[in-house]
């Protein structure tokens, strides 16, 4: 087990306690993980390659170019600027086509539902009916399943759209965002044109212009955060439930001793839902029986795991650099995965162990994985093949460790109509509260904390970037493993108040609500795309989404997703903060994202290394939004009245944690 930093790109201390715990272990003594991998690597990354002008878009190539040299551009003559653009523009390609082939699957699976097929159904009818309104789709008298076959017609319509059109969702967004895009040309038309055109213009000879290269980089990512991804949110919703706030549990220790664990990773929760289902069949819970088990265990890792924590309260076992640890516990039968963020080395770390890496996507196979295709038709069948195979890989279980103390409770399903029930009360429903206490003071902005975790920093960055927010009277909304690695931290319950200023701790006691609201999976970055529109259109905090005090963090960023994600929010307005980017060894076109970008968006990209430094950024750009509203007075502590407990939820539609939320 590795335990110390090493001179390359890689931080290998491992301070989560649960990761540290089982590779103590004797049975996780042969098992090698990305710690290892990074030390034995024991050499600083590429400079050209962590630079961004390594270019290898053609064979006259590779060339490494070295800004402000001039013999040393590219063979075609290509600058450090124009390589460094088309590097930043196809991973935002690479991310935004991550999401569409997602989000495609999604909407053909609510086709499928809508058509009666499969086991799922419309759970949320209000929902189904408000899309309908944004698609144009006639509601009266109709049945449920016919409208939903006709949204999602239109939706899947919307992947290969070829008129200038630009796409539905765009309209959600403010009347002066839309304004912008159209100015600029860079309202996207179909969720794979923008990609294709992307490659297209940056493959060897096109676009040579890297403020031209940025236009199109940003109408594919809104694509994704105003396209693909908010399709499959807000269809995913429909289908499976729209979150509500409910307990659960996350961490490693979320397995069990005496159940068949069967850890369902990646990120399309048409499957996982389906094994949720069939993990509650007699039938199966029988087969797990004969084995000797007590029941099925299911449990998350990475964004399904998220999916299925917000909508079923299923427990999260681990974001994306725990994956292999979770199989060092030799407790899992099997690790079930469809697509993105599989690290390869789960198939040899699972060669340990008796535990089968079952693969499900034809898109996504593996050595070693054993593959059972998930078919959407016969969802529940393939779900019972595939805990089977599990169920019977248990009597095989050897010796096992589960560090069953680090379990951590955690309040989930913050969508973002939950958000409006949560503060507004179940009748009068609005960001009014939110922004009222924006205005006042005691909430002084609102930053999200999304995206992955990763190998570059010590796994508490989260922790300590998300600890200085609050402190500071920021309101934090988390995605993704960045969530899941607060949840570790214990900062997504309502009794993680007490790490919060004084105004901030107020409204989360009173509301009861943690300080941290986890928000969903990376696709569903699109709900804070929502929830900070709504904050624009209660009014008092500015005209768009570039006037709100609110800023976005990917701090430990590894996949092209979160490029993508971190391009659509500064295309919207919102300022976002990286802890690193692959442009800096060209001048000009890192300059034009860090600071020139705010002239056209009013928003640009930021790095900051440390996570100190990244909290700083932040709390300095929520500060400064104040100040240009005006809302900047010293305003003097109030202790809560009645009224103004009134004021913030009416108590009105009370869940099972408390909080204000649709029952
Ligand atoms: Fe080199 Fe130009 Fe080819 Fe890139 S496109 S590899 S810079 S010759
Ligand atoms: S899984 S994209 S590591 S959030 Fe969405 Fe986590 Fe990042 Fe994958």
């Amino acid at each position: 087990m590795a335990t110390s930093k090493t001179g390359c790109e890689g931080c290998t201390d491992i301070t989560c306690s649960s990761s540290k715990l089982v590779l103590e272990q004797d049975i996780a003594k042969n098992v090698r993980t990305a710690y290892d991998r990074i030390q034995a690597r024991g050499m600083a990354a590429c400079l050209f390659g962590s630079g961004g002008t390594c270019c290898r878009n053609c064979n006259m190539g590779p060339c490494q170019i070295i800004d402000g040299v001039e013999d040393m551009i590219g063979v075609c003559g290509a600058t450090a600027d124009t390589v460094a653009a088309r590097n930043f523009a196809r991973t935002v390609a690479a991310g935004a086509a991550a999401h569409g082939d997602h989000a495609r699957e999604m909407v053909k699976g609510f086709i499928e539902t809508a058509r009666g097929n499969g086991p799922h159904e419309i759970k949320d009818v209000e929902k189904l009916h408000a899309l309908a309104k944004i698609f144009g789709v006639e509601i009266e008298e109709r049945d449920v399943n016919d409208i939903a076959l006709e949204i999602g017609e239109m939706a899947l319509a919307e992947f290969g759209n070829q008129s200038e059109q630009g796409m539905t969702m765009l309209k959600r967004a403010t009347k002066k965002r839309q304004e912008i895009w159209k100015k600029l040309g860079i309202e996207p038309r179909g969720v794979d044109r923008e990609v294709v055109e992307m490659m297209h213009r940056t493959h060897i000879g096109v676009d040579q212009e890297y403020e031209n290269i940025m236009l199109q980089a940003s109408r594919c990512a809104l694509s994704d955060g105003w396209g693909s991804s908010m399709l499959s949110t807000e269809l995913t919703d429909i289908m499976f439930g729209t979150p509500v706030p409910r307990r659960a549990i996350v961490d490693l220790g979320v397995l069990k001793k005496d159940q068949v664990n069967v850890t369902v990773h990646g990120h399309e929760p048409l499957l996982a839902e389906a094994l949720c289902i069939a993990a509650e069949d007699p039938e199966m819970i029988e087969l797990a029986k004969k084995q000797g088990a007590k029941g099925i265990n299911l449990a998350g890792v990475c964004c399904t795991g998220n999916e299925i924590l917000m909508r079923r309260g299923i427990p999260v076992a681990a974001g994306f650099v725990q994956q292999e640890i979770a199989l060092s516990t030799g407790a899992v039968e099997a690790m079930v995965v469809d697509v993105q963020c599989i690290m390869q080395s789960v198939a040899e770390v699972a060669k340990n162990f008796h535990t089968d890496i079952i693969t499900t996507n034809y898109r996504a196979k593996m050595p070693g994985g054993v593959h059972i295709q998930f078919d959407e038709h016969a969802a529940l069948e393939s779900a019972k093949e595939i805990l089977s195979r599990a169920i019977k890989n248990y009597k095989k279980r050897g010796t096992c460790y589960i560090p069953e103390e680090t379990k951590l409770d955690v309040v989930v399903g913050f969508s973002h109509e939950t958000i409006n029930y949560m503060l507004g009360g179940r009748f009068r429903a609005s960001y009014r509260p939110l922004n009222d206490n924006i205005i006042n003071g005691r909430i002084r902005g609102v930053a999200a904390m999304v995206g992955c975790d990763n190998f570059k920093l010590a796994d508490d960055a989260h922790e300590i970037i998300a600890r200085e927010l609050i402190k500071n009277n920021i309101l934090v909304v988390a995605t993704g493993c960045a969530a899941t690695s607060l949840g570790r931290a214990g900062l997504v319950n309502p009794e993680a108040a007490r790490y919060c200023g004084d105004s901030l701790r107020e409204v989360c006691e009173t509301v009861g609500m943690p300080p941290v609201l986890h928000m969903g999976s990376c696709v569903d970055n699109s709900r804070i795309l929502i929830a900070l529109t709504q904050m624009v259109n209660q009014g008092g905090l500015g005209e768009d989404i570039d006037d709100l005090p609110a800023i976005g963090t990917a701090p430990l960023w590894m996949s092209e997703k979160a490029v993508a994600i971190g391009q659509y929010f500064v295309a919207s307005g919102a300022q976002v903060v990286f802890q690193d980017l692959a442009t800096s060894g060209a001048k000009t076109f890192n300059k034009y994202l860090l600071e020139d970008m705010m002239g056209t968006y009013g928003a640009h990209w930021n790095v900051a290394k440390e996570p100190l430094d990244i909290a700083r950024t932040m709390i300095e750009a929520i500060e400064s939004k104040r100040d240009a509203l005006g809302i900047n007075k010293k305003k003097e502590r109030v202790l809560f009245d009645m009224d103004m407990r009134r004021d913030l939820g009416d108590g009105s539609g009370l869940t099972d944690v408390g909080c204000h939320g649709p029952t």
